[in-house]
């Protein structure tokens, strides 16, 4: 039997969490032959909760689940974590702007960061889930400056996924058959959902999918939107954010960092900006990645058409813009 792999869920008490947690000890992060350890925090109003999930994983008798530590104490939960999922943090509600969350998040992710550099393993990934993802990743970057800063990245697997599903409703064809969906730049509503290197496979072989919709008026327009602006359609939909499809979506970005991605598939993964495709350094931005041998990579030599050149540069000036509100947060 391998060794067990330890991972961390911060705001496991929350409704991620709650999602989160089994997903993980049923191998669909890291494998079904994968043992884990679950660490899981959240803070003190949530403790008896907290208490109260892992009751529940016990209960649940999972064979994978080697321990699991439920905490209050950032320290205890981050001691000797290979992977580390950051969901926890101060939520938007409905009708709540992204940026009035800033300051509490920033602060949050300046202490977890330390607590993260000084106890869990060396190499360990980091995702983080919690908004606004990109820049509380940039945040933990700055602040685990011992960390590779390979190792941190954010959450928009979600909004590819989401991606890949309204091809999927609009042709109706299979999920599993349209790939290399992209997601760029920032997980807000002024993301770039990139359909256009997007193809599906089909009894005739592998087709764009600009060829198959045939209606570049909707990708161009309804496709894109809706896209953005999913995560406040499910609010309206349930009065609660996204949980189920957060969670899932966050086991196929680790399971794909780890484990790899299939060959000639792509995903979207926030990442730090070498400055690829001409997006400023220094920004935790998304792009289009494949993994191998627990690397990410960056797809390079997509053709950019000037439709996407705008949209990817409109995303990338809210995120250096969130990035000196954040540093302005910090003082
Ligand atoms: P919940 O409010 O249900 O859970 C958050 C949990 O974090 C709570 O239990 C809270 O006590 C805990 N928490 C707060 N401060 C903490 C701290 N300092 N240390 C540890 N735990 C702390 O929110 P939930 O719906 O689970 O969403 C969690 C985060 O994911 C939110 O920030 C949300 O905006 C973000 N999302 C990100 C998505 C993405 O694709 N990147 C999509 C879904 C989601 O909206």
């Amino acid at each position: 039997e391998k060794d067990p792999i330890t991972v961390l869920v911060t705001g496991a008490a929350g409704q991620i969490g709650y999602a989160l947690v089994p997903m993980i000890a049923r191998g669909a992060m890291l494998g079904l032959d994968q043992p884990v350890i679950i660490h899981m925090l959240d803070i003190e109003p949530a403790a008896e909760s907290l208490k109260g999930v892992k009751m529940e994983l016990i209960d649940a008798a999972f064979p994978l689940l080697k321990d699991v530590v439920a905490t209050t104490n950032v320290v205890e939960a981050c001691k000797g974590v290979n992977v580390a999922v950051m969901v926890g943090g101060f939520p938007r509600k409905e009708g709540m702007e992204r940026k009035d969350v800033m300051t509490k998040n920033v602060s949050i992710y300046k202490a977890q960061a330390s607590a993260l550099e000084q106890h869990a393993a060396p190499d360990c990934k980091v995702l983080v889930v919690a908004n606004p993802a990109n820049t509380n990743a940039l945040i933990l970057k700055e602040f685990a400056p011992s960390f590779p800063a390979k190792n941190i990245t954010c959450l928009t697997r979600l909004d590819h996924n989401r991606a890949l599903g309204q091809i999927s409703e609009k042709l109706n064809v299979h999920v599993g058959d349209v790939k290399n969906v992209a997601i760029w730049g920032n997980h807000s509503s002024t993301q770039y959902p990139d359909v256009n290197h997007a193809t599906v496979k089909t009894a005739a072989g592998e087709k764009p999918v600009r060829e198959l919709v045939a209606n570049d008026q909707w990708l161009n327009t309804e496709f894109i939107t809706t896209v953005q602006q999913r995560g406040a359609a499910i609010i309206k939909a349930r009065k609660l954010s996204s949980a189920l499809s957060a969670a899932s979506s966050a086991c196929d970005h680790i399971h794909d960092w780890v484990l790899g991605t299939p060959k000639g598939t792509w995903v979207s993964m926030g990442v730090y900006s070498d400055g690829s495709y001409g997006i400023p350094a220094g920004l935790i931005y998304s792009f289009p990645v494949t993994c191998e041998k627990g690397e990410w990579s960056i797809v390079q030599g997509l053709k950019i058409d000037e439709f996407s050149r705008a949209k990817m540069d409109a995303t990338a000036k809210e995120l250096a813009e969130e990035k000196s509100l954040a540093y302005s947060c910090l003082n």
